[in-house]
């Protein structure tokens, strides 16, 4: 008795993550060939306010796509969204993406959430295509990924704490203050608290840091 079983479980088992967590992680390391342009992590922290700028400009089209007006798209939605933009993702890939970037798991993508997905459609679309339809909000995409690059040191599509503390120490004078900044930023961007940074994480703990998580829905 038992033994095929326990087939189906086993199967579930041994695929790691979903499949598209992997395609983002696929999809990055082939990005991190490339190298990054960021030269310290200060650095980064200096575009944000032209990282915030520019995410906070697509707040109206995020709007426009939220046909009913309750502050989120739901699946319905986003496949329109995706039409109009003309990005070729077949409905059980939006599905998946869906599922991915809902990360407090309520009605649907919320405006941070968008912003996340978006970013994770222009690292899958193949390189040199149009993606998402709009050119300035690809030019920020493109910052945040090389940002990324940045920390990930040994290009293996995670960012762990040694790969923070590494990247930190590169600017500042006192190891100590940056070893401890270090560990509070790791432990802002590591949400499911594994140990290591997803392109993900590292995007949702952006829009935190720059304040667009709080932008106020006017609802009923
Ligand atoms: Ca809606
Ligand atoms: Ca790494
Ligand atoms: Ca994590």
């Amino acid at each position: 008795m038992g033994g095929a079983i326990a087939k189906g479980n086993l199967l579930k088992h041994c695929v790691p993550g979903s499949k598209f967590e992997s395609e983002i992680v696929e999809a990055m390391q082939r990005r991190e060939v490339e190298g990054s342009s960021m030269r310290s992590f200060n650095g980064i922290i200096l575009k944000f306010p032209k990282i915030e700028q520019s995410l906070r400009t697509c707040k109206t089209t995020f709007d426009q796509f939220d046909e009913d007006s309750n502050g989120v798209l739901d699946t319905e939605e986003l496949k329109n969204c995706f039409k109009k933009l003309e990005i070729n993702f077949t409905d059980d890939e939006i599905n998946d993406l869906s599922k991915a970037c809902d990360i407090n798991k309520n009605r649907g993508i919320e405006f941070n959430e968008y912003i996340v997905l978006m970013c994770i459609v222009y690292l899958l679309q193949e390189q040199g295509k149009p993606t998402v339809g709009l050119p300035q909000l690809e030019a920020t995409f493109e910052t945040l990924v090389d940002a990324f690059v940045f920390l990930d040191k040994n290009r293996d599509g995670y960012v762990s704490k040694k790969e923070m503390m590494e990247a930190m120490n590169e600017t500042s004078e006192t190891e100590q203050s940056s070893e401890c900044l270090a560990t509070i930023r790791f432990e802002e961007m590591d949400w499911d608290k594994d140990g290591t940074v997803s392109f993900k994480e590292f995007l949702f703990a952006l829009t935190r840091w720059i304040g667009i998580d709080e932008l106020e829905y006017e609802q009923d």
